[in-house]
């Protein structure tokens, strides 16, 4: 029999958290239960098949250092609940497809591994150790990055190059800020980076900027003709900084401690709408505009479309959107 179980992670990232278990026998597993059973296995180190289940006698699970293999599943575990639980407390979505049935992970992929992806294919996550196998790319907003792909294909489906690729991109990154922030995790809080934890570039330095995309060397800040000849992980950086902007505004601001000083293109200021908002108009363009030919413009338009939905074409929030657009040079 199965029975529904919180375990107990110890993360190498977000602390000490609690996980859907299930108990089997006597053994417990990494099935999440109350999360449409989502599963989490272990790849050890191969790179085909589904691995192994993390199974245990002790619903404890890592001990906080990626030596411990039972570490990376357990983050990747509370990633995608954390992911689950924003879909579906926030936007009233229940699972990537919204059918409440879960998607499971898969860690340890290979040796030394930078990166974690998403495949349609397998209706899966997985997750490399990143450099010397000491980083693994666990952590919550690139969980919720990856999660969020598999999102964006059951809705929008923004084709994965050119402009829409940008799209597709920049979706995964602002709802790992978002999942972040939700989760206010004492040990990883909000923040408008990108895999601000696990160290990928060997400096203590994230991976993308939502504030100032171009911080990272390579994305851009705002759009110009031909930006979809570009890698759609550095294209991205317009809707991101777009997304930036409608939150919190340009300009410098403080928030848990991280400082942005977010700049617009036209010269001159963006005032925020909060994150909620700006999080309720994406996922609304994301899941009712958003097709797999969507552009920058069309993106505009169609956020536009669904503040006018939600606030009305004479609200500060319709004002907001036109006004973060054009902030980072996407026109009518
Ligand atoms: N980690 C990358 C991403 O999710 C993998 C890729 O390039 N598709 O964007
Ligand atoms: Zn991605």
């Amino acid at each position: 029999w199965q029975g529904i179980e919180n375990g107990t992670g110890n993360t190498q990232y977000s602390g000490q958290v609690t996980l859907g278990t299930a108990q089997s026998g006597s053994n417990y597993t990494l099935t999440d239960t109350g999360r449409g059973n989502h599963k989490t296995y272990n790849l050890n180190r191969g790179t085909s098949g589904t691995g192994t289940l993390f199974t245990g006698p002790d619903d404890v699970w890592g001990n906080g250092q990626a030596s411990n293999l039972e570490t990376a599943g357990a983050d990747a575990h509370y990633g995608a609940a954390l992911t689950w639980d924003y879909y579906k407390n926030v936007h009233g979505r229940s699972g990537i497809r919204g059918d409440g049935v879960g998607a499971y992970s898969r860690v340890h992929y290979g040796n030394n591994y930078v990166n974690a992806f998403w495949s349609d294919a397998c209706f899966c996550m997985t997750y490399g150790d990143g450099s010397g196998n000491a980083k693994p790319l666990t952590s919550i907003d690139v969980a919720a990055h990856e999660m969020t792909h598999g999102v964006t294909a059951a809705t929008g489906n923004m084709t994965y190059s050119g402009e829409s690729g940008g799209l597709n991109e920049a979706t995964s990154d602002i709802f790992a800020a978002a999942v972040e922030f939700n989760a206010n995790n004492a040990s990883d809080k909000g923040d408008y980076y990108v895999g601000e934890k696990i160290d990928i570039n060997g400096d203590g330095s994230p991976l993308r900027y939502m504030d100032k995309p171009s911080k990272d060397g390579s994305s851009k800040d705002s759009w110009y003709s031909g930006i979809g000849n570009i890698d759609v992980h550095y294209s991205s950086g317009v809707a991101n900084h777009f997304y930036y902007l409608l939150s919190e505004g340009s300009g410098k601001k403080e928030i848990n401690g991280v400082q942005y000083d977010s700049p617009t293109s036209d010269g001159l200021p963006v005032t925020g709408i909060g994150r909620d908002k700006a999080s309720l108009i994406w996922f609304k363009a994301l899941t009712t505009k958003f097709t797999t030919t969507t552009n920058y413009a069309a993106a505009r338009t169609g956020t536009l479309a669904v503040a006018g939905e939600l606030y009305g074409t004479t609200s500060n929030e319709y004002k907001a959107v036109a006004h973060a657009w054009a902030a980072v040079n996407v026109g009518s």
